[in-house]
């Protein structure tokens, strides 16, 4: 008998860290987790670890084989500035590694005959507001408008939505039989802050960065106005809305992709709450005129009314608790201890 197993791909990544450490403390005993990096010494305890591609056919035939694989948390991605500097490779690790483990689900789930559950984070990359009037006119988007992405981590993101739907409702439409398909839930996330990791290669950086570096001591200048908006949320929270969407009822979800957000910061504001905790932070704005206009493309907030209505989520930190519950404890701890 295969052993049955979550799978935590990217699990090396900001959110597949605090994932699988989440999954871990709450009982999940088989967790299966896949990076091209190593899992840091200190998570080990919690999955049984592969180092290897997503890309890798030999490597997914091979886990198929081993492990019967119920649930895919699919974290693994190259973000947004990353991907512009590298958009072929972007495309093969965000569009093909998606698509490579989607066929596996959906193989998956004809052999089980029950569906194979596909956890997919998209973001507020998917978005392209086309200038700052139009983005200042629709302050609170909801998810089918301004699908215009103008990154190509969006397009990816945008497309793997699509894809995810199509293998979770239209696969095989044409056969005598309609398989049994899999179960896709994607939500769309805002600008993660954890206390815990240092973003890299994202362009909502720009916040974790100023706070990460405020509490090093060390003067950092972010590469965004003062005035640049858009929604924030504490990883806590990521991980609660990955796991509240897997275990919402099949039949209470009228969608396949959520917003889900917590609050809405221009970049001025956010230094202002940087500087609430470390007031001699050195803290300026030298702003990068190409990575701000991806960052001006995305929405000053979201409507996540839907994800709120359908399966009850609703974030547990606000602004004051991210701030003042979570990052700063956590960060200075961190840091301290250093
Ligand atoms: C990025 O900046 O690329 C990500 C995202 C907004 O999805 N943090």
């Amino acid at each position: 008998m295969r052993k049955k197993v979550t799978l935590i791909t990217g699990v090396s990544g900001e959110v597949g860290l605090a994932l699988v450490k989440i999954l871990s403390e709450m009982g999940y005993k088989d967790l299966l987790t896949l990076d091209i990096r190593p899992l840091p010494p200190e998570y080990s305890q919690y999955s049984n670890h592969i180092q290897g591609d997503i890309l890798d056919k030999s490597l997914l035939n091979r886990l198929v084989s081993e492990y019967d694989i119920e649930t895919i948390f699919h974290m693994a991605a190259l973000l947004s500035t990353r991907a512009e500097f590298t958009p072929v490779a972007a495309h093969q690790v965000n569009v093909e590694g998606t698509m490579g483990l989607l066929q596996l689900a959906a193989e998956q789930s004809e052999w089980r005959a029950e569906p194979v559950m596909f956890i997919f984070p998209s973001s507020i990359a998917a978005y392209g507001m086309p200038d700052l009037e139009t983005k200042s006119k629709f302050p609170k988007v909801k998810e089918w408008e301004w699908n215009y992405p103008i990154t190509m981590y969006g397009c990816n993101k945008l497309y793997c939505e699509m894809l995810g739907t199509y293998f979770s409702e239209y696969y095989r439409q044409l056969a005598a039989e309609r398989p049994q398909m899999l179960d896709f839930r994607c939500v769309r996330f805002p600008g993660l802050i954890s206390a815990f990791t240092v973003p890299s290669g994202g362009t909502s950086d720009y916040g974790p960065e100023m706070l990460h570096a405020a509490a090093k001591g060390e003067p950092y200048a972010a590469f965004v106005r003062p005035d640049t908006q858009i929604p924030f949320m504490a990883m806590p929270d990521a991980v609660t809305a990955l796991l509240d969407l897997s275990r919402a009822p099949k039949q209470d979800l009228s969608r396949t992709v959520y917003n889900v957000t917590s609050f809405s910061l221009t970049a001025e504001q956010f230094r202002l709450q940087v500087l609430d905790a470390f007031p001699e932070a050195e803290i300026t704005f030298k702003p990068d005129k190409k990575r701000q206009k991806i960052v001006d493309s995305w929405p000053a907030d979201l409507n996540d009314n839907d994800a709120r209505r359908d399966w009850n989520w609703k974030p547990n930190f606000d602004i004051h608790r991210s701030f003042n519950e979570y990052l700063i404890p956590n960060i200075l701890n961190r840091y301290l201890a250093a």
